[in-house]
């Protein structure tokens, strides 16, 4: 049975929606896999110590026969190779970022990757479009779920629907 992926979608370099609409694209083109949600696109402030612009923003999920490992490195070939992204400041300026968040109720810590993202429940920009497409998913070290995370975040703005 295919599993269900979440993937976070985030641009703030060159034209960012054409880069989200590209990406969905190419993720839709992923063997052994459909996108089967797609959230409203996001204007989001930048989150974390790098002063940058915007963000836009969005949230898929992806049914897929892929293991999480072959999933990511799929994601990587499409910021790589697709969006020529190049890794200069972590957390800085990107023209694509694609970031796994949930896979099924999986739990993995390797050093490579970590699921759940271990910072999703603290991002609203992560948090509002998620809860737009699975609100009662339940993240599965917090046991809680992902409306429960959004309303647990301290009241602020940032994030606003295109
Ligand atoms: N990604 C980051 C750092 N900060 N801020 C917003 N608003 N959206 C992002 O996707 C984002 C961020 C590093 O991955
Ligand atoms: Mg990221
Ligand atoms: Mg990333």
């Amino acid at each position: 049975m295919d599993s269900a992926a979440y993937v976070c979608l985030g641009s703030n370099l060159g034209d960012r929606e054409l880069n989200l609409l590209r990406a969905v694209a190419e993720i839709g083109r992923i063997p052994g896999s459909r996108i089967t949600a797609l959230s409203g696109f996001y204007d989001t402030e930048p989150v974390g110590p790098v002063p940058q612009d915007n963000f836009l923003n969005a949230v898929l999920r992806l049914e897929t026969c892929l293991e999480p490992h072959h999933l990511l490195a799929e994601l990587q070939r499409i910021e790589t190779d697709v969006f020529r992204r190049v890794r200069t400041i972590a957390q800085g300026p990107r023209t694509m970022d694609l970031d796994i968040l949930f896979y099924d109720d999986m739990i993995l810590e390797d050093a490579d990757l970590t699921i759940p993202h271990p910072r999703l429940h603290e991002r609203r920009f992560v948090l509002v479009p998620l809860a737009e497409i699975a609100p009662d998913h339940i993240h599965p070290t917090l046991h809680v779920t992902v409306a429960e995370l959004l309303g647990n975040l301290p009241p602020g703005g940032g994030v606003t629907k295109v």
